[in-house]
Order: C-alpha cells, then sequence, then structure tokens
C-alpha cells in the first residue's frame, strides 16, 4: 500500500448544492465576521462559509458561525403570538393585530394607574442597531417611560462607565489591527480561544509574523492561559489592586510616559498618591501574584514601544462584573494613559464586547440616554432630539431611569407593574434566579418577545411575540471594534415571526403621541435617518458618509466614518483629545475596596462562571444545534482533582452546590483549570449556576458580580440527580 499526502485519496464533501450564496454578518459574538450563507434550489439555507475579502474575519469562522445556517428553522422557534389573562394559565393564540392592541391598552391601563414609569422595558446587545433606534423613538418619544435598559447592563456597563470616566465618552478606541503593531499585550479576564475565536486567531497571525510576550491575568487556566508566555492566576476580584500594583512599578520606576500625562491628562497628583500606597510587597499578599512577577510585567508593558491591553469579562467580571468593575476598567484606562498608550498603533485600552450587536445598543437604543452618545442630562442633547424626532422636550426626562439590575428589586417592591423583555431571558441570565422568579410572578403583565418560545422567561409571560432572528432581517451590528457590519435578509422570518422593528412601529401606532412622528418602514431607511442624526462637529459617533449599500460593498466600516471619508477609522483619540471639554483624559486614584464574597467555613469554594465556545448563553440557539449541543449537553462544573479526592466526588459524578442563595446540580469534571479551592460552571443552563449567584452591583454602572460567589459541596443521589439532569436539558 502507498502512503504519504501525494497517494492520498481525497476526500470527497457531498456537494450541498448550493444555488446562491447570500452575504451577511455573524449574529453571535462581537467579532462580527462576514459570512455568506448557501441556499439550496428552493431557497433553505443549508450552509454558511466565510468571506475571504473580509478585514475582520478573512474566510474563517468559528464553529458557531459554520453551523449558523441550522438556527432557522430549530427546535423551539415562537411561530405566532400567544395570549393569556394570567400566566398561570393556558395560551391561546392570538393575531397579530390584536396581541398589539391588547399591549397597547395594557401599557396605557398600567401607565395611567400607576405612572408613566411603572411600565418598565428590557432589550438586549442582539437586535440589529436599526432596530434598536426605533426601539428608543418609541420608548423616549412615545411611551415615555424612564425605566428602559438592556441586558448590556450584564455585560459591557462597566466598560462603559469606566470608557465615560476616563476619556469623556464611550467608544472601545482601538482595533484587531493592533495586534499587528503591539510589543506587548496584556489580557485581563479573557477567554478569547472560546469566546472570541476570531479575533484570537488575529492574533495568533500577528504572533506567527512577529513575537511579543503575550500575559494573561484570569483565575483559571483558560485556553488563552496555556498559550500565554505568562498566566497570572489572580485571586477573583482582586484586578484592581494588581492594575494599581503594576502603576506603582511604572511611576517607581520612572518608566512613565511624563510628557504624555503633563500635555493630555488631568489629575495625575492624586493619582500617583494613591498608587503609591500599592507596592508589590503589599499587593501581592491581597492579589495572589507575588512581588517579582508584579514588577517583571509592568517593565515589560511599560519599556514596550507600544503596548496595549485588552479585557473582556472576566476584567469585566474580574473587573466588569465584580463588585469593582468600573474601577478596573478605569485602572486599565490608568496603565493606558501613563505609558502614552491610547490611539496609537498597538497602544490601546480595548474593552472586548459580548454580544453580536453590543455596541449597536450602547450607540443608538436610548437606554442610557439618547441616540448617538447623546446624554439625557445635556439639555442641548434633548432638544436637538426632540426636534429631529418632532416632539416636545419637555417629554425627556433629564436623568436617566432604571438599571435593568434596579428594576427587578423595583417590581419586588410594587414599584414596576408591567415588563416589556425584548430578545433577553433573564430566568436564566441574571443572578439569584429565585428572586427573579419571585419579581416576575409579581407582574401585572409581561410581554416576551422572543425569537423563541420555549424561553423559560415565556413562563411568566402573559403576551408572548414571536421576533424573526437575525438574517430573516436585515440591519446593522456594530463589533468590538467600532465596525458596522450589514446584515443582509437571506431567507423569511420563521411561520408568523415579524422583525423586532416591525412589531415596535406598529405597536407606536397603537399610541396618540405618535401621530406626528415617522417610523419608517424599511432598515435602510431607519439607517438614512439614523445617519443625519450621526451628522454633526467634532461628534465621534459619525456615521454620516455610510450607507447599508457602502457597507455591504467594504464589509464593514469603523466609525467615526464622515460624509466624504475615504475610510473608516481604526482607532479613536490619535490626535490625544479627548471628549472632556478640556479635551484632557482623567487619571483616576481608585482605591480598592474589598467587599465580594469571599469562601469562609460554611462555603469553602469560590464559585466562577463563564463560557464554553460550543454554547451560546442560555442555548436558546445553540442547544438545538446537534453539531453544537453534543459537546456539552449537561450543566457541569469544574473542579480540581485534589479538591475532589478529598471530598470523595468522582469524575463525572453528580454533586449539590449550595449557595447563601439556592442549590444547584451538576455534574463534576476533574480539571486541573480551576484551582483547589474554586469550582467553575458555564453560565449556559437553566436552573444552575444562577440559582446560586448574589451579583453585588457594581456602584456606577450596576452591574452585577457573576463571577466571585461562593459554594460549599455537597454528595446526592446519584440516579435521582441523573434524572433531575435529563429534564433539565429537555432540549
Ligand atoms: N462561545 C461563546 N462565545 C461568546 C459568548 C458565549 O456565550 N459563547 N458570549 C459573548 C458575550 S455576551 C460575552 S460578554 C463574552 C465574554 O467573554 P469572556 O469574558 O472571555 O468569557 P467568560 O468565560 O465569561 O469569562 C472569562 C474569564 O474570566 C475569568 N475570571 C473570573 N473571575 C475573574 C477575576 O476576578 N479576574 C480576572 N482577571 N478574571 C476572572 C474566568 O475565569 C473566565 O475564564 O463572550 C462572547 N462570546
Ligand atoms: N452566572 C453568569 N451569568 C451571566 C453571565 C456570566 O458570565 N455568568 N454573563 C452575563 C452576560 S455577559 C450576558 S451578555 C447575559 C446574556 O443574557 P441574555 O441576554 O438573557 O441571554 P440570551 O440567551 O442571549 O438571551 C437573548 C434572547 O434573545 C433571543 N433572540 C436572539 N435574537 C433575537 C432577535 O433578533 N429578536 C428577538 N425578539 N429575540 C432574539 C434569544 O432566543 C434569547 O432568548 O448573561 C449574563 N449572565
Ligand atoms: S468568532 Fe464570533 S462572529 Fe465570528 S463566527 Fe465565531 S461566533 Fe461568529
Ligand atoms: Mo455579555
Amino acid at each position: 500500500m502507498l502512503f504519504g499526502r501525494k497517494n492520498k485519496i481525497p476526500i470527497k464533501i457531498a456537494d450541498k448544492q448550493v444555488r446562491e450564496w447570500k452575504y451577511t454578518t455573524c449574529g453571535y459574538c462581537s467579532t462580527g465576521c462576514s459570512m455568506e450563507v448557501g441556499l439550496n434550489p428552493e431557497g433553505r439555507p443549508i450552509a454558511t462559509r466565510g468571506v475571504a475579502g473580509a478585514d475582520v474575519n478573512r474566510g474563517k469562522l468559528c464553529v458557531k458561525g459554520i453551523f449558523e445556517h441550522e438556527l432557522f428553522n430549530s427546535a423551539g422557534r415562537g411561530k405566532e403570538p400567544l395570549y393569556r389573562g394570567r400566566y398561570f394559565e393556558d395560551f391561546t393564540t392570538i393575531g397579530w393585530d390584536a396581541a398589539l392592541d391588547t399591549m397597547g391598552t395594557e401599557i396605557k391601563r398600567i401607565q395611567h394607574s400607576y405612572g408613566r414609569d411603572a411600565f418598565a422595558v428590557v432589550s438586549t446587545g442582539q437586535i440589529m442597531t436599526e432596530e434598536f433606534y426605533t426601539l428608543g423613538k418609541l420608548v423616549r418619544g412615545v411611551l415615555g417611560t424612564n425605566n428602559y435598559d438592556g441586558n448590556t447592563t450584564l455585560c459591557m456597563a462597566s466598560a462603559v462607565s469606566g470608557y465615560k470616566r476616563s476619556f469623556g465618552s464611550d467608544g472601545p478606541p482601538g482595533c484587531y489591527d493592533d495586534f499587528e503593531h503591539t510589543e506587548c499585550l496584556l489580557a485581563f479576564g479573557s477567554n478569547l480561544p472560546e469566546q472570541h475565536p476570531i479575533i484570537y486567531w488575529r492574533l495568533k497571525e500577528a504572533l506567527e509574523r512577529r513575537r511579543f510576550p503575550v500575559i494573561v491575568v484570569d483565575p483559571r487556566v483558560t485556553m488563552f492561559a496555556q498559550f500565554a508566555d505568562i498566566h497570572l492566576p489572580i485571586t477573583p476580584g482582586t484586578d484592581l489592586v494588581l492594575l494599581n500594583s503594576l502603576a506603582h512599578v511604572i511611576l517607581d520606576e520612572g518608566l512613565e510616559d511624563h510628557t504624555y500625562i503633563e500635555a493630555h491628562t488631568n489629575g495625575y497628583a492624586e493619582f500617583a498618591d494613591l498608587v503609591a500606597h500599592y507596592d508589590p510587597v503589599s499587593a501581592a499578599k491581597i492579589c495572589g501574584i507575588d512581588e517579582d512577577t508584579i514588577r517583571h510585567v509592568a517593565r515589560l508593558y511599560a519599556r514596550a514601544g507600544a503596548a496595549m491591553c485588552i479585557w473582556t469579562m472576566g476584567i469585566n467580571m474580574g473587573i466588569n462584573q465584580s463588585t469593582h468593575g468600573t474601577d478596573g476598567v478605569c485602572g486599565i484606562n490608568n496603565l493606558s494613559l501613563i505609558t502614552g498608550n491610547i490611539g496609537r498603533p498597538g497602544g490601546s485600552s480595548l474593552s472586548i464586547t459580548g454580544q453580536c450587536n453590543a455596541m449597536g445598543t450602547r450607540e443608538w437604543s436610548s437606554c442610557s440616554g439618547l441616540p448617538g452618545y447623546r446624554q439625557l442630562e445635556n439639555a442641548q442633547h434633548r432638544r436637538e432630539v426632540a426636534a429631529f424626532w418632532g416632539i416636545d422636550a419637555d417629554f425627556f426626562p433629564a436623568k436617566r431611569g432604571l438599571t435593568m439590575t434596579d428594576i427587578f428589586p423595583a417590581i419586588e417592591t410594587g414599584q414596576i407593574k408591567g415588563l416589556w423583555l425584548v430578545a433577553t431571558n433573564p430566568m436564566t441570565s441574571m443572578p439569584n434566579s429565585a428572586r427573579i422568579r419571585r419579581s416576575l410572578e409579581k407582574l401585572e403583565f409581561l410581554v416576551v418577545q422572543d425569537a423563541y418560545v420555549d424561553v423559560e422567561t415565556t413562563q411568566y409571560a402573559h403576551l408572548y411575540l414571536p421576533g424573526a432572528v437575525w438574517a430573516e432581517k436585515e440591519g446593522c451590528f456594530t463589533n468590538t471594534e467600532r465596525r458596522v457590519n450589514l446584515i443582509r435578509k437571506v431567507c423569511e422570518p420563521h411561520a408568523d415571526s415579524r422583525p423586532d422593528h416591525w412589531i415596535f412601529s406598529q405597536l407606536a401606532q397603537r399610541f396618540e403621541r405618535s401621530r406626528n412622528m415617522k417610523f419608517p418602514e424599511t432598515t435602510s431607511a431607519i439607517f438614512d435617518e439614523m445617519r443625519e442624526l450621526s451628522r454633526g462637529d467634532g461628534r465621534i459617533l459619525d456615521i454620516s458618509g455610510m450607507s447599508h449599500k457602502l457597507l455591504e460593498e467594504k464589509k464593514g466600516i469603523q466609525w467615526p466614518y464622515r460624509a466624504g471619508d475615504e475610510q473608516g477609522s481604526p482607532r479613536l483619540y490619535s490626535d490625544s483629545k479627548f471628549q472632556f471639554p478640556d479635551g484632557k483624559a482623567r487619571l483616576l486614584a481608585l482605591p480598592y475596596i474589598e467587599n465580594n464574597e469571599v469562601p469562609d467555613a460554611d462555603f469553602p469554594f469560590w464559585l466562577n462562571s463563564g463560557r464554553v465556545v460550543e454554547h451560546f448563553h442560555t442555548r436558546t440557539k445553540t442547544g438545538k444545534i446537534g453539531n453544537m449541543n453534543k459537546f456539552s449537553p449537561t450543566p457541569y462544573m469544574e473542579i480540581n482533582p485534589d479538591a475532589a479526592m478529598e471530598l470523595g466526588v468522582r469524575h463525572a459524578a453528580y454533586v449539590r452546590l449550595v449557595s447563601r442563595r439556592g442549590d444547584a446540580v451538576v455534574m463534576a469534571q476533574l480539571t486541573q483549570r480551576v484551582p483547589k479551592n474554586m469550582v467553575f460552571i458555564p453560565f449556559h443552563f437553566h436552573d444552575c449556576v444562577n440559582r446560586l449567584t448574589l451579583g453585588l452591583l457594581d456602584p456606577y454602572s450596576r452591574q452585577p458580580a457573576f463571577k466571585q460567589n461562593t459554594v460549599r459541596i455537597e454528595h446526592i443521589d446519584q440516579e435521582l440527580a441523573a434524572r433531575l439532569n435529563i429534564e433539565s436539558r429537555a432540549y
């Protein structure tokens, strides 16, 4: 027999008979990969492939993207609106007109009886930007409730607050191309290879061309940590101590960029006074990283010609999602500022965003303000938007209302009576599920608008509205590097589901107040309206040169992109002009306050949570795609083998975890990935980790601490547990 490459019989790939490929953008994570969906002769989506000429992914896709065409007709999709008078009765089908009439009547009843703010709206990071803009117009301009927020409060709120506190505006300053120029990469609480595989691939490509140190800060030995040059296994929730200590070493050894600090920042004296207290010897005792390593990393970072920091939920949860979230983000920004690493090729402070359109909601949804990064607190901004929409500026509140995490407690206290959830599943994704369940049960009227009818939250709904998903409609997503990408419609909405923007504008028509307002029918017309509203002197979020057509042609454009511009802007603040009135950035003195739940005799394990590559969030999508779900169909936890041995827990045995909030049953996976005093649970499963989490809130962003909680481990009858688990993974 002949061996070797030359004599190999080529593998035959079955011809799928794709008749046509349609351009679109991936609807899972914030990387923003351009893709094409292949349709068979009957027009059914049967394949997905990456677009070679796209700047972001250059033909590549990760495992979720490759099977994305399978989600259009997957199990559990909503087919038609459903209604019931009380949440424990059976649903009956109701046509769209009647559904929207009922919704309009109920909103009016609640607002009339209890005040405008008694009806709350919580949206998402996963619908199109044009849909966000339309929802904002409806909520701020027509319904007039100030209790309006998005699930991005669970995710990116600390990044937003941190950017605003340091630079005067939201907006990630860097881009993926920075990997090609940087001389040192510091990654905080981010597991790129699993959560943003294509951004990771861009990093690997850059590293193959040119070596530079990669340092990963994460309490787990993640896949990213395994590939790093240096792994700092930090004590959960103490990133701020490490950051202050790195700054301490930089100032102590004179490695800062003094010219940059003088010319472009305020607050240096207070900042320097504060970090003086964070010498590596004292810091090491709190953050668990030894003093020599702190000094070594500080020198590597500060001596690099250009250095960048990236972070996601671990800094976004060790930082964003810890109660120190916002301070952590500002701590990273401080490091970048004292070394002049902002707005330079390879010198950046880049928050890696989460959901496909987490950026779109920040920019255009009016959740925390008004469209285009305008603020409710600014009278001029209120006047501009009111004039543009044709309403009275006094209708806008002068201050933002409750965030998602404060809306649920306000339901408990009876302040809020009605709730509309758009593309978010809080029964699985919010901390302390028992408390969320009790809140939902108290509502007089709950509307769940979701692409899937089987989301757990629907169990408490009075009205269910089926939304069209992803490429069943047309519009834009903005990715992590501010790139606006186009999603072309590749197939019709499933059954009688409707695009979210259609639902918003149809509901608007049920209200007298919308009479003089325009709600365009197509998303390209909505985009043109947003473009006009973005035009302005010195506005960073300027998209006045963009159109849907151009976005497809260029396969995405990074804002700002002003009318007449030749190309988008890879970086912000390259001119070192920040968005505060004096144009300077702020160095912030950030004392560390120890307020997380920490292990003790009753609850001796850290409970850490996060994601795995094959699943997305609450598994509404990936739980039903065979090639995704097969990799982890069962709720499980990672536990260190030494800890498991002491407790007598075998690999693949079921155990019961108990926290101060509740309990959960999971299967044990023995792995050295976690230290001996920690367990890690992917949060994708219903009735699992969020039954246990506490969710202390960041004082600025109101983002919950999902990753720093404590539990104990108990034995459980194996047969009973197996039955429980089979039930909990019903799909
Ligand atoms: N496959 C997949 N990809 C996704 C998603 C998904 O559901 N599935 N979701 C998307 C979304 S919305 C988001 S927000 C991103 C999240 O992306 P990531 O933040 O990269 O993912 P996580 O697994 O949530 O958390 C990352 C790491 O934070 C670490 N961590 C925990 N506590 C601390 C701490 O105190 N300090 C530090 N430094 N690290 C800590 C955890 O150990 C974990 O390894 O992923 C996006 N991409
Ligand atoms: N313990 C723990 N909890 C966490 C986290 C963690 O790391 N640990 N991470 C947090 C983070 S970062 C995030 S972002 C949240 C995510 O929390 P959620 O937003 O609640 O999670 P998803 O499952 O993405 O919910 C989105 C819903 O929108 C639906 N949907 C998708 N596209 C469309 C559409 O176009 N239209 C409509 N109408 N519906 C659509 C989906 O079916 C799904 O039900 O979870 C948070 N919860
Ligand atoms: S990396 Fe993110 S955007 Fe790209 S294919 Fe994977 S899930 Fe989609
Ligand atoms: Mo997120």
